[in-house]
């Protein structure tokens, strides 16, 4: 593709992520929503890394080697000629395509993606471009793609194929995670050359193979671009263009447009203006190691779903299948465990819009217009101990309240103060999640209820807060709501919180907060450039209000407040609400 297109395309790029669509060309718009179609109505889908690191699954000679177990070849240090010698005993016997799918869609999901082509270079189809693959360098003698495809197409579950289109250690003129620091490739042995050689030699060939042999991909997944060029990236976008039907994400290059972005391991705090889709492992590693027993469970699981469903984006969700070719026992459990939620709450996931609201301290909201106005799907999360149910700032016409899991039942609702009330029976159906359903007949209006400032002070509650808590380490916990709740267990350093709000003063504000510390600890709070570094004391047991200093907010309207320890003085704190007071 000639420069001059890539640069229109990212020009797209720029006007789709902005709220204003009139600016974009009809015919872009419209046929990138056509391919979209699925993809924005599947909400859910399965990530499958698999591949020769299965194997050694996290551990080298004896020793156990850090991080995830795909990155093992690079992480390791592993000559290419050692880990070649994989392939001699790759053998999955108890694979089985059929079962895998139909794992999937019992578990409501409506896609998968999985690897063709990791970083170790290793093809898991049949490739032509390549001898280093699963049917040409294994005793397997069986391509499992072609299977996967085959059990996709029988089951109506749409397909991707993850390809990693820059690095390729196995590779001479393939890249690697320090190559743009200059460092050489761990192998000496590996003679470099430029990387349009592998390009033109490997990526693009085996692209096509996979583009053109599998019944036609739903999506095409590229991977880390690092050491890309402008060059590469047109190179392997002329393949995907032939394919105008196929979904591509935001990888090849960067910028990079694609058709949507990709978080990684994390949950945005609000909604994206673009497409997105969450991509997340059930442990910590993404390819099967043998020792990462770090699962989060079901019920965290179900509730990322609908919080990602609630922002208005999709989840793509990991299995590492063994090097025998099965699933692990706790990913099953899991997927299981969210299939029998989804048979009885699909509806709430399925096609729905992100909420209307800024916050539910009581779980989310899903939406979705109807002929008559808009159905509200209330996700609980945490069951109200007064049996009411408070929906903060709505003014609509609520002709029904019903549960969905129980639709013969309706409750009773009544406005008060501009909030919505609903009495709710005693008890949740599902601990985890009960779905509302309220039909909303005409217009729909939602003041927000973010924190704003309200007779010179803006009250941060500990519910209102974006955890940010790092993929690998210990996790700080939100326990109980509004006023009386807290984040408790935030010992790890890397553990930052967020706090979205409003103001229409700009000025001195102090900082207040609710704090349990058994030592000295220093954070540092952030609201635009301004910083304040605060000093914590110990405080014994109980909770004290302390004033952490003076911040100046320079600008008005939303804006974020971030605090975040200072790692070398941080014991763990407790928190409840922070005030901001104008002074
Ligand atoms: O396929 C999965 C990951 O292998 C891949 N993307 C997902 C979907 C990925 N490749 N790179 N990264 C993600 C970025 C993370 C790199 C790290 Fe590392 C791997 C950080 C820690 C381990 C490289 C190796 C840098 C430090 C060690």
């Amino acid at each position: 593709m000639p420069r001059y297109l890539i640069s229109a395309m990212l020009i797209v790029l720029v006007f789709s992520c902005t709220p204003n669509k009139e600016t974009e060309t009809e015919s872009t718009l419209s046929a990138q929503d056509q391919r979209m179609e699925w993809w924005r109505e599947a909400r859910f889908g399965l990530f499958i890394h698999w591949g020769l690191y299965a194997q050694p699954a996290g551990e080298w000679k004896g020793e156990e080697v850090p991080g995830i177990s795909e990155w093992i070849m690079a992480r390791a240090k592993i000559p290419l000629a050692e880990y070649e010698q994989l392939a001699t005993t790759f053998n999955p016997v108890k694979y089985d395509a059929e079962a895998w799918v139909t794992l999937a869609k019992e578990a409501g999901m409506k896609y998968i993606v999985i690897t063709s082509k990791h970083h170790d270079g290793f093809a898991m189809f049949h490739s032509k471009a390549s001898g280093y693959n699963i049917v040409d360098a294994t005793p397997f003698d069986r391509d499992p793609l072609m299977e996967l495809a085959e059990a996709c197409e029988k089951n109506g579950i749409r397909l991707g194929f993850y390809y990693s289109q820059a690095q390729d250690w196995h590779e001479p003129g393939g890249t690697y995670w320090n190559i743009e620091q200059g460092e050489p490739h761990w192998d000496p042995s590996l003679v470099r050359e430029p990387l349009m050689n592998y390009i033109n030699g490997k990526a693009v060939p085996q692209v096509k193979e996979i583009l053109e042999n599998y019944g036609g991909l739903d999506i095409l997944w590229w991977d880390t671009p690092r050491g890309m060029t402008e060059e590469a990236a047109e190179a392997l976008q002329a393949v995907a263009s032939e394919y105008p039907d196929m979904i591509t994400n935001n990888r090849l290059y960067r910028p990079w447009p694609g058709d949507f972005s990709t978080p990684e391991q994390h949950v945005p705090p609000t909604g994206l203006d673009y497409d997105w889709e969450v991509c997340m492992t059930m442990n910590t590693s993404w390819g099967f190691k043998h020792y990462d027993h770090n699962w989060k469970s079901s019920e965290t699981l179900i509730r990322m779903l609908v919080d990602i469903a609630s922002k208005g984006g999709n989840l793509l969700l990991n299995v590492g299948p063994t090097a025998e070719g099965e699933i692990p026992a706790p990913s099953i459990e899991r997927l299981k465990a969210i299939g029998t939620w989804m048979d009885v709450n699909g509806e709430s996931i399925y096609g729905t819009e992100a909420s209307p609201f800024f916050k539910l301290p009581w779980g989310r909201c899903t939406s979705r217009a109807t002929g008559e106005g808009t159905t509200l799907y209330l996700h609980v999360f945490n069951w109200p101990d007064n049996g009411l149910l408070k929906l903060p700032g709505i003014s609509t016409n609520v002709s029904s309240v019903r549960l969905l899991a129980d639709q013969a039942q309706a409750l009773s609702s009544r406005f008060e103060e501009g909030d919505l009330l609903i009495e709710l029976p005693a008890q949740a159906i599902d601990p985890v999640n009960t779905v509302l359903v309220v039909e909303c007949t005409g217009g729909l209006d939602v003041k927000s209820n973010m924190p704003s400032l309200e007779e010179g002070r803006i009250v941060l509650a500990a519910d209102f807060a974006d955890i940010h808590n790092p993929g690998y380490g210990t996790h700080a916990i939100l326990k109980g709501s509004g006023e009386d709740a807290l984040i408790t267990n935030w010992v790890d350093s890397r553990v930052r919180l967020e706090w979205m709000f409003n103001t229409t003063e700009s000025g001195t504000y102090s900082v207040k907060a609710q704090v349990k510390a058994e030592d000295f600890s220093k954070l540092l709070v952030k609201i635009g450039e301004e910083e304040l570094e605060a000093e914590v004391h110990a405080t014994g047991s109980e909770y004290s209000e302390m004033i952490l200093g003076e911040i100046n907010i320079s600008e008005t309207g939303d804006l974020i407040m971030s605090i975040r320890p200072v790692q070398e003085d941080w014991k763990g704190i407790e928190l409840g609400t922070l005030t901001l007071e104008k002074q």
